[in-house]
């Protein structure tokens, strides 16, 4: 039995001896060249020349690249609008323009240095209300609208008419785009990139060099960190290798600095959210007009799905009966917004608990119970504002037992005394939840293959279109497997993730990696068991057999009782048995295939693009978290003194692997809503762009007191052995840091405002209304 177990991610000595193989930890290829990009001076404009004379006289300086060097310049994941290298107009400041390629890292980072590019300056957009107000949108949703909000919000007790803002968010993972490109024979090429979708990758490099896909195989062993940021944005980077690659029939190897990563490359989406709620005297939500606007940088990127699962997650964990839900995505001149754990989902929720927060002010309650009152039931009140009915809905349930283990009532008092005391210091508490919608919300996506070889000592090699960034979905892979056979998971061993085995794949995101991929990965070894099973159904019933032709079909009954357990086979009925290693002898004499290969799709999703209704999601994974905040009233400093977590993850696959999730994903959830902050000079340079002025969390930000707790729940039939995804879910829950900040301003100042993030100067100006 491997499932349930927390057996160790499969590079976890790896990673802690620094064995593991990153990107740029591959051995140099003979004759490998190093590649950079320099990136656009303006952030708005057109370029007009690119002076290379300077950097063409650095000894070890091979060549130099423009737009016009690519057989074919447009990506973009939905429309393909955005150049690899500025052909003309300029997007963003910094935005990659000019590829160099050198013997040495030495000569390519001074030849970086003096490349000249001339540009017209044109007038940039930063913000969302300048975007507004021109009209520049990249993309306008269909709303979602149920009930009548205008009637709703007339004859409401109480109406609320604000905005709310939130900032974007820095990936920050530990590796790099990296790209290493290695040329073939006849003009093909082989990829390994830090990716978290090789098709696409495949795809861009294809385009860029003008081959056919099956000329580009991408291949990605492991990421240093994805959180969404190579989901689109690793293609175009591996594109440029592969040029320099194409162009001198040798390897090139691109690794961006921490500094360009940061500057070129996209980040969490801002949002601004307007909004007018109605509600009761109780505090009781009735209706909710919101209109959603992002500030997608200069390119469409992932935005528009973006902004959708936004608006899916406006609701967060309540039931609003009259909705009118909008969303557009503003066009600026910043880097091109992406993916990011969450992807829109915590720019929806978030807008949602800071409301909350508002409303529990109006009425004079506890902000607890004015979520409880208007959180989703279990049977009643649990239709979403998009027409899916949430089934089985543990968070009643949920928020009894989180209230009671974190002893919401006694920390409240002492709450209030401790403020009462006005001793420099206040603190504040809340309660908020997650509720994530969990399947691509682009229907086509919902799909997997899965590869998998049996060798003839019993051991197993499986391949599927999941990448391995840190979340532990090789691990889990290996445990359905090993399961499945009944043999160790060490016995099982996943292969670096490629398009020459595993084709026409989503990307890892979504949270869905492992539901996709270990559903393809089961019932490619179901296939595998069935000829087993029958062969040794036939072999101890003393029948012939011959090849695999007449394993397969000559056979049609019910042979479940001939399990796969403890490294043997045994067939419950008779006793028989046979060790698992010589029936696979058994089946290799007799010409019986050992390799399993299956597609999985998600069933039962129905969301009608039209009328914005239905099964968007295929279940949803749920969490609530109550934390306890102190901050000083000198400084703006705040201290997370306290966060418990409550999750929902069904029955996990590797609690060891999801506890991880959890707590990584709320600090990260936790940093974006307090420290992280991406400061712009006024002419759009990044200036947060290295770790020396990018804040994230570090240990000592985490909550002095934390507790991450799992709710038993065995109903959900949706994923592999009824477990639930875990990876996105939980940085929802970092709102609840958020909100108890609100709440601490709340008892010193007559309103609680405050925008994310919540950064400590942000709290002091706070105070100080
Ligand atoms: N965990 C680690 N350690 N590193 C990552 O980059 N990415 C997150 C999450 N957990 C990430 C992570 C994001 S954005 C997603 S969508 C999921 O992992 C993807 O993996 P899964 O679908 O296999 O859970
Ligand atoms: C969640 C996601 C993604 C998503 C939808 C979600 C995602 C993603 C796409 C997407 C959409 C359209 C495309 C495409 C990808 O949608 O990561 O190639 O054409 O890439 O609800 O995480
Ligand atoms: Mo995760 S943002 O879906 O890569």
């Amino acid at each position: 039995m491997s499932i349930g177990k927390n057996i160790a991610h499969d590079s976890s000595i790896g990673h802690v001896t620094g064995k593991s193989i990153f990107i740029d930890d591959r051995a140099a290829i003979q004759g490998e060249l190093q590649v950079g990009v320099v990136g656009a001076p303006v952030a708005a404009g057109r370029l007009k020349q690119v002076n290379t004379r300077r950097a063409e006289l650095i000894p070890g300086v091979v060549g130099i690249f423009t737009a016009k060097d690519l057989h074919h310049n447009q990506w973009g994941t939905i429309i393909k609008h955005q150049p690899i290298l500025v052909e003309d107009k300029i997007g963003y400041m910094h935005e990659p323009t000019v590829v160099v390629a050198a013997e040495t890292r030495e000569a390519l980072t001074k030849a970086l240095r003096v490349i000249e590019i001339e540009c017209e300056e044109g007038k940039p957009v930063f913000t969302i209300d300048e975007a507004i107000a021109k009209e520049d949108f990249l993309y306008e949703a269909t709303p979602f609208v149920q009930g009548d909000v205008e009637q709703a919000l007339k004859t409401a007790d109480h109406r609320l008419k604000q905005s709310f803002e939130c900032g974007g968010q820095e990936h920050f993972y530990l590796e790099s785009q990296a790209t290493v490109a290695i040329p073939l024979e006849n003009g093909q090429m082989e990829i390994h990139s830090s990716s978290q979708h090789p098709t696409e990758t495949q795809h861009v490099v294809a385009h860029a060099l003008g081959l056919p896909y099956h000329y580009v195989t991408c291949t990605v062993k492991r990421m240093g960190g994805g959180f969404g940021g190579k989901e689109s944005q690793a293609a175009p980077f591996a594109a440029m290798a592969a040029m320099v690659a194409a162009k001198f029939n040798r390897p090139a190897r691109l690794i961006l600095s921490k500094d360009d990563d940061m500057q070129m490359t996209g980040k969490r989406h801002p949002f601004k959210n307007f909004y007018e709620v109605g509600f009761t005297k109780e505090g009781m939500i009735t209706a909710l007009k919101a209109d959603l606007y992002s500030d997608a940088g200069a390119y469409a990127d992932l935005s528009s799905s973006i902004m959708e699962r936004a608006m899916f997650h406006i609701d967060s964990a309540y039931y609003v009966e009259n909705v009118l839900i909008t969303g557009r995505c503003c066009k600026t001149n910043h880097h091109s917004n992406t993916a990011f754990r969450g992807f829109g989902g915590p720019q929806g929720a978030i807008t949602m608990e800071a409301l909350i927060e508002d409303i529990a002010k109006v009425v004079g309650k506890d902000p607890a119970e004015v979520r409880r009152l208007n959180l989703y039931g279990k049977d009643v009140r649990n239709r979403t504002p998009y027409g899916q009915i949430i089934d089985h809905n543990p968070l009643p349930e949920m928020t009894d037992r989180i209230l009671s283990e974190s002893e919401y009532a006694r920390l409240r008092s002492e709450v209030d005394a401790f403020n009462a005391k006005k001793c420099g210091k206040v603190r504040g508490l809340a309660l908020s939840y997650t509720k994530f919608g969990i399947a691509f919300t682009a229907k086509f996506l919902n799909q997997g293959n899965a590869l998998v070889n049996v060798h003839l000592d019993g051991t197993v090699q499986a391949s599927t279109g999941a990448t391995e960034m840190g979340q532990g979905v090789n691990t889990k892979i290996q445990q359905v497997i090993a399961h499945a056979f009944g043999i160790p998971p060490k016995d099982v061993q996943l292969m670096p993730t490629s398009t020459d085995k595993n084709h026409n794949t989503s990307p890892t995101a979504a949270s869905s990696g492992s539901d996709i991929n270990s559903a393809a990965a089961l019932m490619a070894c179901d296939k595998i068991k069935r000829r087993l099973q029958i062969l040794l159904h036939k072999f101890w019933n003393g029948e012939t057999f011959d090849d695999v032709k007449e394993i397969e079909l000559d056979f049609e009954g019910d042979l479940d009782h001939i399990e796969f357990i403890d490294e043997k086979i045994i067939d419950t009925k008779t006793k028989k048995e046979l060790p698992f290693k010589e029936a696979i002898t058994m089946a290799y004499l007799n010409r019986i295939s050992l390799g399993g290969y299956a597609f999985f799709k998600t069933e039962n999703l129905g969301f009608d693009k039209k009328k914005c209704e239905g099964r968007a999601f295929n279940y949803f994974t749920n969490g609530a978290a109550v934390s306890m905040v102190e901050i000083d009233e000198y400084t703006g400093e705040m201290k997370v003194l306290m966060t418990r977590i409550l999750m929902d993850l069904g029955r996990p696959l590797n609690p060891g692997i999801d506890r991880g999730q959890v707590t990584g994903a709320f600090i990260q959830g936790m940093g974006w809503v307090t420290h992280e902050s991406l400061v712009y000079s006024d002419k759009g340079v990044l200036l947060s762009h290295s770790p020396t002025t990018y804040k994230i969390p570090n240990i000592q930000d985490t909550p002095r007191e934390f507790v991450v707790d799992f709710i038993e729940n065995n109903e959900n039939k949706q994923a592999v052995h009824r477990s639930k995804a875990v990876g996105e879910p939980p940085f929802l829950l970092g709102g609840a840091v958020f909100c108890a900040i609100k709440d601490a301003i709340g008892y010193r100042t007559a309103n609680n405002k405050i925008s994310s993030p919540a950064t400590n100067e942000r709290i002091l100006m706070a105070l100080s209304e």
